[in-house]
């Protein structure tokens, strides 16, 4: 074995680690800092005050002579094997997009981008692949990476109590360590994988989706429901069936005869529109992208260097391999035409990449099926409910091949997940070549660490079930953890049918996911706001509303994540640390600096139980003040359990049916104060990267207490965005009583005194 070490920011540690000098290790993209040193030696190491000794293959992770955790590095037959021994009671975080509770412990994960339609309990992989997690005590937290592009497993304390066993299925690979407190591990991984984009302000807005709003008169059908009723909403999606045929970047044009017309129809509407793109291209004699891209090699090539060939939903298709560098300039310089009449963000989508079947695996079921008989009996029974299953989700890795921007060819097995993560990259790269100036707005289904720098990843095909409910809630948090800020669940469920009663409760959450987006499969119920009735419809409008109301809020907290690394969604544990309770509390969150939240996520429940921890937290409803520990909460249909911590502030709006800006007209500032708070409100066009240019806006609010009295300031701190006059008014509650107030904000800031008003 060998080892190499590098110094990275953060007191990151990078081990490069291969069997062999002569192993490769394919890159996976996911780290763009820079190295800081590299290291010989590694007895005086960090992490805090800790060493790493080095003995042969193990390492001791220690503190000030006290153990923290052992990691042993070991060749197998199959590859490489971490084992990680930690102590009784340490928590296991991160994961990224894994079903299961927020403690991974006492379950084994595999990473391996699967197109996974049913996110059952028992599910290993989905989409996507994070090899990031924590490991947390409340004395320590010591964060890992394996980055590792193609096929790994974590046994998370399953076989062995106090063991993390991971399988690498590789000769090569690089491993990142450091220790820090929990929020802060977050923070250094995004500062080694690269901070999350700054999106326009409208894709914090309501978005409705469906598979598929199938011509241009539902669209806009669907579209003037929304202004009719009144129910906010900023982004319509187009899902596969405006294309012809399934080709990408061709448009049916029987049921969308003039898009460009369309698109700016619903743009006057206030609507922008996002269109779905899949990778596999259709095999057709005279099809341009194919045509192009067959001629030029871009395809990913089988065993005897012709393109590799499967089906999806165009039929027989190929795929453009992304890992290369000139196929990425190439699909970025088609993406970015395609976007040209006016469409707004792209949808990729199947980009794990997934495969219906090969023509080789229909020949295998073929002879599967002709060695059937019944005399098998049981055998019989396993083999035909294996065929539809395991035969399809199965490795194609063997006969898939890429090619490196030095010629190489590299089988899909060593970098199997990053192909949606090049894919975002591709489109990335392209838009922001073509529209310069304009933020680009990408969603993808399969990802990758880094993944935050180029797009949004959303969490795929879950189902309309009330326990998928509660795993959203806990994979957004361990999304979250892996530095992936803009994330979101189908609200409502994709699959299976919806009902009234689950679709508030899952608005009601989708508010407090940073993208909130409602999607429903075809074949299933009709899931828009008022699908359900006027009752239902009432409460979803209340709750939409509310999100914009909280947008300059959230805005300020997704600008946050762009420069600091800070997530808007936290774990309750990465504040209070030392506070195992928080460990359990994976069905509530933070969001923002100010905010904990408490979904609903139980069929007929009229409340809940939820765990305020380490300080004093004030009803957001009824302004009700809770002491710390654990309380049940009344959350009839149209409530939920949301608190405002102790000393914090929220800025919000008046809410309105779509933004365009996030510059707001009037603000009013809300908050739970018995000492001083603070808050910073960040401004800027929303759409444009001129912000970078100093066309911003941030400022600060203050309050605080002097005597029985509350006052409050407002300071421009950066920008030199003008913002025109407009009145802030104020509601602060000091645990006895509600001061209130107003000032007229003139762009240089003041301050004013609260007024105690008598009755609440
Ligand atoms: O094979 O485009 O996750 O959001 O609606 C299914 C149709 C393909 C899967 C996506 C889903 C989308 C659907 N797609």
């Amino acid at each position: 074995m060998n080892y190499k070490f590098k110094k990275f920011p953060g007191r990151i540690l990078e081990i490069e680690v291969k069997s062999s000098p002569e192993d490769t290790i394919y890159e996976s993209g996911a780290v763009i800092a820079k190295p800081i040193a590299v290291v010989d030696r590694l007895s005086s190491f960090y992490f805090h005050n800790s060493r790493i000794e080095r003995d042969e293959k193990i390492f001791t992770i220690s503190c000030q002579k006290e153990k923290w955790a052992e990691l042993k590095i070991m060749e197998t037959s199959k590859g490489i094997r971490l084992i990680i021994e930690i102590e009784d009671g340490d928590g296991v975080f991160g994961l990224g997009e894994e079903v299961g509770p927020l403690n991974k412990r006492g379950r084994t994960y595999e990473f391996y981008n699967t197109d996974e339609p049913e996110h059952a309990s028992t599910k290993t992989k989905l989409y996507s692949s994070f090899p990031m997690f924590m490991v947390l005590s409340p004395k320590k937290a010591l964060g890992f990476f394996v980055d590792y592009p193609g096929y790994s497993k974590m046994d998370i304390c399953h076989e062995e109590e106090n063991k993390i066993i991971i399988d690498v299925a590789g000769q090569a690979f690089k491993l990142y360590l450091q220790g820090d407190t929990p929020d802060g591990i977050t923070a250094n991984f995004v500062e080694l994988t690269g901070k999350p984009i700054l999106l326009p302000i409208w894709m914090l807005g309501y978005q409705q989706s469906r598979w598929s709003y199938p011509d241009e008169k539902t669209v806009l059908s669907i579209s003037r429901e929304f202004r009719n009723r009144s129910i906010p909403c900023d982004v319509i999606y187009l899902d596969i069936d405006y294309m012809e045929n399934f080709k990408v970047f061709t448009w049916d044009k029987k049921k969308f005869p003039d898009p460009k017309a369309l698109l700016s129809k619903l743009r006057d509407m206030g609507f922008k529109v996002i269109t779905i793109v899949d990778p596999g291209v259709k095999v057709e004699e005279g099809y341009e992208l194919y045509e192009e891209a067959k001629e030029a090699g871009y395809f990913c090539t089988n065993s005897a260097g012709t393109p590799f060939e499967a089906y999806v939903w165009p039929g027989k298709s190929h795929f453009p391999d992304f890992y290369n560098a000139r196929v990425r300039k190439w699909w970025g310089d088609k993406v970015s035409e395609f976007k040209a009449i006016g469409v707004a963000g792209i949808w990729n989508d199947m980009n794990e990449p997934s495969i219906f079947f090969t023509p080789e695996l229909i020949e295998e079921i073929k002879t599967t099926v002709k060695n059937l008989s019944p005399d098998l009996g049981m055998l019989a029974d396993f083999t035909i409910n294996q065929i539809p299953y395991e035969k399809r989700y199965r490795d194609h890795g063997k006969k898939f091949f890429h090619k490196d921007d030095h010629g190489n060819v590299i089988s899909n097995r060593q970098i199997h997940n990053i192909y949606g993560f090049n894919m975002t990259r591709a489109t990335y790269e392209g838009l922001i070549n073509h529209y310069k100036t304009e933020r680009p707005v990408i969603l993808t289904r399969s990802a990758y660490p880094g993944i935050q720098r180029y797009g949004i990843l959303w969490t795929g095909d879950n189902a309309s079930l009330w326990e998928q409910l509660y795993q959203e809630i806990q994979m957004l948090q361990s999304l979250a953890i892996t530095g992936v800020n803009f994330t979101g669940s189908d609200v409502g469920g994709f699959g299976g049918d919806c009902n009234g009663e689950l679709l508030v409760r899952w608005t009601q959450f989708g508010v407090f996911q940073p993208f909130f987006r409602n999607h429903s499969a075809i074949g299933t119920r009709n899931q828009e706001p008022w699908s359900f009735g006027e009752k239902y419809e009432r409460i979803i409008k209340k709750f939409i509303e509310l999100r914009y109301a909280l947008l300059p809020y959230i805005y300020s907290a997704l600008k946050e994540a762009h420069d600091t690394g800070q997530m808007i969604v936290n774990p309750l544990l990465y504040k209070w640390p030392e506070d195992e309770k928080t460990y359990e509390a994976d069905d509530e969150y933070l969001f923002g600096p100010s905010l904990l939240v408490a979904p609903i996520y139980k069929a007929n429940a009229t409340g809940r139980t939820v765990y305020l921890p380490g300080m004093r937290w004030m009803n957001f409803f009824n302004g009700r003040i809770y002491e710390p520990g654990y309380h049940y909460i009344e959350a009839p249909l149209d409530s939920l359990p949301l608190f405002v911590a102790e000393n914090s502030l929220l800025s919000m709006t008046e809410p309105s049916q779509y933004v365009e800006k996030a510059i707001w007209k009037g603000l009013k500032i809300i908050g739970f104060v018995t000492s001083n708070a603070s808050i910073c409100i960040y401004e800027d066009d929303g759409v444009s990267l001129k912000y970078l240019d100093k066309a911003f806006s941030r400022k600060r609010v203050e309050i605080w207490k002097t005597g029985d009295k509350l006052l409050a300031r407002i300071h421009p701190e950066a920008g030199e965005l003008k913002t025109s006059e407009r009145k802030i008014n104020f509601e602060i509650f000091d645990g006895t009583h509600t001061h209130v107030g107003e000032f007229i904000d003139k762009g240089e800031g003041g301050v004013v005194e609260l007024e105690k008003k008598l009755k609440n």
